[in-house]
């Protein structure tokens, strides 16, 4: 049907016109980065937009995720999921901190709760999950767990702009929440992330750390890092932010459109909206059983000759690649669900320009095989 490849995801781009005024702005004054007005607007805007009090910008997610346990001063070991993008875990390893692979519940692909006591050793600081397709984690139950423990959680909420659970910010929870608005995500400012963070004094520490550790121009408070987002990037956020909402809904048409042609298709398997959330349609994945008639390699392959670009989000396991294959926790009898799960799933195109006709002619060619 169509010649032109269809990609897992595309960014959403506003008129460029719309952009001029913004980079007219940046030539006038030439404050082109450290702090400068776009970056402070754009914090300010995320935090009403978002429903949060205070949060601070990165050049991308993962340097985020590196910061964020530079903050709470994480050490020893850190309980995480397998089933996740890579920067997860590399983040803490570049921490010099040793990942703990915990299983993940079949029916969020999120951590489990029930497994995550067991992982725990006197080395334990942390619980680092990941709110893995924009899905709520059990935050209450891991909350509690690192009550009793006197763990930290940081959440990796990479794939959760936007979701909100039981009428609030999903990225209230945890000590921190760590954002992407790398150009796959739901928002994006080309590359990008953010870090959430509950009070002031805990802001200030992390705009010391992503400054090299400057807390004025003769003091150097801590081994900081070079983490900031540049004008043009919080620029083109804050004209991203005005077209959110519809961005969002139209995510959200796609998403119910894939839900009711594939429901019933043997084989093919959909997670369950979760509960008390209102999503942000980041992804569609889809799980190949045993029942369908092609293997998830051939599906994925026979989409692929159609142009279609699914991916395979997230296989391999974190737990597989060579730097973390030699973990006792990294073995597949500890992951049996994370491995199974990783071996059945594709992500279909989710994007807001995506055309309903080839949302239904992706469906169509899963569903005739
Ligand atoms: N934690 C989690 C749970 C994450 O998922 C991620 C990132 C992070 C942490 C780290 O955050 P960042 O440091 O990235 O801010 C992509 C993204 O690069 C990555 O940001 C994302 N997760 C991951 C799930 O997906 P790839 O290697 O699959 O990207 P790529 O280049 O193959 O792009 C996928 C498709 O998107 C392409 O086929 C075409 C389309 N695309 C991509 C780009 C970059 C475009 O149309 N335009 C573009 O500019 O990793």
């Amino acid at each position: 049907m169509s010649h032109k490849p269809i990609y897992v995801t595309r960014p959403y781009l506003p008129p460029l016109e719309e952009f001029i005024p913004y980079l007219e702005q940046i030539w006038e004054n030439k404050l082109l980065t450290n702090n400068g007005p776009f970056h402070r607007q754009l914090e300010a805007a995320l935090c009403e937009y978002l429903g949060v009090e205070h949060l601070s910008l990165f050049a991308n997610g993962t340097i985020a995720l590196v910061t964020a346990l530079q903050t709470l001063r994480i050490t020893g070991e850190v309980i995480t999921t397998p089933y996740s993008f890579v920067a997860t875990a590399h983040s803490l390893v570049w921490n010099n901190i040793k990942p703990v692979f915990v299983d993940i519940d079949p029916n969020t692909c999120n951590i489990d709760p029930d497994k995550i006591e067991q992982a725990i050793t006197p080395q334990t600081t942390a619980i680092m999950p990941v709110h893995c397709y924009g899905n709520p984690c059990a935050v209450e139950r891991i909350q509690q767990i690192a009550d009793i423990y006197g763990l930290k959680v940081i959440y990796d909420a990479a794939h959760a702009f936007g979701v909100r659970y039981k009428e609030e910010s999903l990225i209230r929870h945890g000590d921190l929440s760590v954002l992407s608005f790398h150009a796959t995500k739901v928002f994006n400012t080309f590359e990008g992330g953010a870090i959430v963070c509950p009070d002031a004094k805990t802001k200030q520490r992390i705009d010391f750390l992503k400054n090299f550790g400057f807390a004025d121009e003769v003091t150097v408070v801590a081994p900081g890092i070079n983490g900031k987002m540049s004008e043009i990037n919080a620029a083109f956020g804050l004209l991203q932010l005005k077209h959110i909402n519809s961005a969002l809904s139209q995510r959200k048409e796609i998403e119910a459109n894939y839900r009711q042609a594939l429901a019933g298709v043997r084989g093919i398997h959909m997670l369950v909206k979760p509960a008390e959330t209102q999503g942000n349609a980041s992804y569609f994945p889809i799980f190949i059983g045993p029942e369908y008639l092609l293997s998830r390699d051939t599906l994925y392959q026979h989409l692929r000759e159609n142009n279609i670009y699914a991916r395979r989000y997230f296989y391999p396991l974190i737990s597989d690649f060579p730097m973390y294959r030699g973990l006792a926790s990294a073995q597949r009898d500890n992951l049996s669900v994370a491995t199974e799960n990783a071996s059945k799933v594709l992500c279909l195109p989710i994007y807001p320009d995506l055309d309903m006709s080839l949302c239904n002619h992706i469906s169509r060619l899963i569903a005739t095989k």
